[in-house]
């Protein structure tokens, strides 16, 4: 059954779910989004995604013409109005049609897209035998430049460093600071563990900061590891016990070769294997009821 879509105050067919060529999240990549998702009819951590999508919308003084209960309820509801249970949810708040200037000025009415769906973002023998990730020559952007934070529409400095992952044969790609910090994934935030530590780099590295990543730093805590948010280099994390990837499309996924270099035994670590059962656990239970 095709999904009915929210878009501009209503639920549409997909084929009537159409925006402006003049809407300035084509034309410029001027707006904001959130990927979402739902486990067994709950939406997991969906406060902490309308918060995040609120934030993003002030920076870039991009008004959402809803408040955050009407936009929670609508989230919800794109789920109810689909049956879904299990759901990946992208909500898109652009700036609307303007004229072919880039003046957000001209723009006096934000577009808005919901839509629910299913999502398996990498087939499950990937979670058995792990990622082969690479480093990309395309640093994350500075924060001065454009912060790592705003979850916006523009994405071209991780599709840059995708696109050398996809070039290398890699899962996913290593992005690091400019002054050649780890910092993230192209759309994964990334974890080692040494010891009973689990390390992730700190938020002024200049990263989006995941709610998978809070949820699994959450997680990791209530397992009795400690929990460190650090700067560190490719030094540390090749000479890991181990690494892992978390996002909310992927969830928790090891990775077990950087730049080729075998990670530990070159296999899932038994930290991440637990901390995906723990994560996967909380998911269906801690989420806002449909
Ligand atoms: N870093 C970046 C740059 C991201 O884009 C994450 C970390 C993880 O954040 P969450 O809040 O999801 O734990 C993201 C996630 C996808 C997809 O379909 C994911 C993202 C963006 C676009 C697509 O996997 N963002």
């Amino acid at each position: 059954m095709s999904k009915r879509i929210f878009l501009d105050g209503s639920f549409v067919e997909p084929q009537e779910a159409r925006v402006s060529v003049f809407d300035h999240g084509f034309l410029y990549g001027d707006g904001v989004f959130e990927g979402i998702r739902a486990y067994g009819g709950r939406i997991f951590r969906l406060k902490a995604h309308v918060e995040r999508l609120f934030s993003s919308a002030k920076t870039l003084m991009l008004e959402i013409p809803y408040t955050r209960a009407e936009m929670t309820e609508l989230i919800l509801e794109a789920c109810r109005v689909n049956g879904l249970q299990d759901a990946y949810i992208r909500v898109v708040v652009s700036r609307g049609p303007g004229d072919l200037g880039l003046d957000p000025l001209k723009c006096p009415k934000p577009s808005v897209v919901i839509i629910a769906d299913t999502i398996t973002l990498y087939p499950e023998d990937l979670y058995r035998a792990g990622l082969k990730v690479c480093t990309s020559s395309i640093r994350r952007q500075r924060a001065e430049a454009l912060n790592p934070q705003i979850k916006s529409l523009n994405y071209l400095n991780s599709i840059l460093a995708k696109i050398e992952a996809n070039q290398r044969g890699c899962q996913e790609v290593v992005m690091l600071s400019e002054e050649g910090f780890v910092a993230e994934c192209s759309a994964d935030n990334i974890f080692m563990v040494r010891g009973r530590k689990v390390i992730t780099p700190a938020p002024h590295l200049g990263i989006l900061l995941g709610i998978t990543r809070d949820a699994v730093m959450e997680v990791a805590r209530a397992k009795g590891y400690e929990v460190v948010e650090t700067t560190f280099t490719r030094h540390e994390l090749w000479n890991a016990d181990e690494v892992f990837l978390t996002g909310t499309a992927a969830e928790i996924v090891s990775v077990v070769s950087i730049d080729e270099r075998i990670v530990a035994d070159g296999k899932p670590g038994p930290v991440a294997t637990e901390l995906q059962a723990a994560f996967r656990e909380l998911a269906v239970r801690d989420g806002t009821p449909l």
